[in-house]
C-alpha cells in the first residue's frame, strides 16, 4: 500500500542543498547561532521586514541608498554597517515598523540558496514549537535546511532541525526517510533536556564564547519565546 504520509527531511548544508530541492513545497531555513534567532527575536520586536542579502557588498549598497544595514562576518559586526547579529541588536525602539537589510556568513546564504522554493519560512529554537505546529497544519512536504558554517555541518542547527521533525513524525502524517533526517532526530533527543550543556564543545559555541558572546549563545538555545514565522515574500522575510 502505498504511503501517504508527508517528508520531513533535513539538509545539514546549505551545499547539499541542489541534492534535495524540488522535492519540498516548505523549506525551513535554520541558523540557531545566531541568524535564524535574531531573525525571530527581530519580528517579535516589531520589526516590519528585512532584506537578506548574501554578500557584504549588496548589503552596503542598500546602505548607501540610505537603508538601516545589517553585516556580520565570523560572528563580528563588518566595519561601517549599523549592527551585526546579535538577537539584542534588535530590542531596539527605533526598528520598530522598520525595514532593514542584512548579510551573515551563513544564514543568509541558505536564506539565498533556498529562495525559489515555493514557501520559505525561518526556524529556530525561538519559534520552536509555533512553527512545528504552524508546519504540521500545512500538511506540506517539509526540508529543515540547516545552514551549518561554511558549509560544513555544525550541531546546533542540526539539532534544531531534529526537533521539528520529531515533532511532525509524532503527528503520524509524516515520515523521513534520509539518513541525515534520522541522525538529526537522534541528535535532538541525546540533547533536548539541556541544549547549552550537550552543545558546550560545539564549534560555534566556541567561536561566538570567544568573542564573549555567550549571552546570545544563551538567548539563542531557549526554546519558544515567540510566537512569530518569519516568512520570504518577493525577496524580503516579512512576518506571516
Ligand atoms: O552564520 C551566520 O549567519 C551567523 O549566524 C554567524 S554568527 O553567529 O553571527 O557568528
Amino acid at each position: 500500500m502505498e504511503d501517504s504520509r508527508k517528508r520531513v527531511e533535513v539538509c545539514f548544508t546549505p551545499g547539499e542543498y541542489p541534492y534535495y530541492k524540488d522535492e519540498f513545497e516548505i523549506v525551513v531555513v535554520i541558523d540557531v547561532l545566531r541568524a535564524t534567532s535574531a531573525i525571530c527575536a527581530a519580528f517579535d520586536n516589531g520589526i516590519k521586514s528585512i532584506i537578506p542579502v548574501p554578500t557584504v557588498e549588496e548589503a552596503w549598497d542598500y546602505k548607501l541608498k540610505g537603508y538601516l544595514a545589517g553585516a556580520e562576518r565570523k560572528g563580528q559586526i563588518v566595519e561601517g554597517f549599523d549592527f551585526g547579529n546579535s538577537p539584542f541588536s534588535y530590542m531596539r525602539e527605533d526598528f520598530k515598523d522598520k525595514e532593514v537589510v542584512l548579510t551573515t556568513t551563513n544564514g543568509t546564504k541558505s536564506l539565498d540558496v533556498a529562495k525559489n522554493a515555493e514557501v520559505v519560512v525561518v526556524g529556530s529554537f525561538l519559534n520552536l514549537d509555533y512553527l512545528s505546529k504552524w508546519l504540521a497544519e500545512q500538511n506540506k512536504n517539509v526540508l529543515c535546511l540547516c545552514s551549518g558554517w561554511q558549509d560544513k555541518f555544525n550541531l546546533e542547527d542540526t539539532i534544531c532541525a531534529g526537533a521539528i521533525s520529531d515533532y511532525l513524525i509524532s503527528t503520524g502524517n509524516y515520515t523521513s526517510i534520509e539518513d541525515s533526517s534520522i541522525a538529526a532526530k537522534y541528535l535532538f533527543l541525546s540533547a533536548k533536556d539541556n541544549y547549552l550543556g550537550y552543545l558546550k564543545s560545539s564549534s560555534h559555541r566556541r567561536r561566538l564564547k570567544n568573542l564573549n558572546l555567550n549571552e546570545d549563545i544563551k538567548y539563542c538555545l531557549t526554546p519558544n519565546q515567540t510566537e512569530v514565522i518569519p516568512i520570504l515574500k518577493d525577496g524580503k522575510l516579512v512576518k506571516l
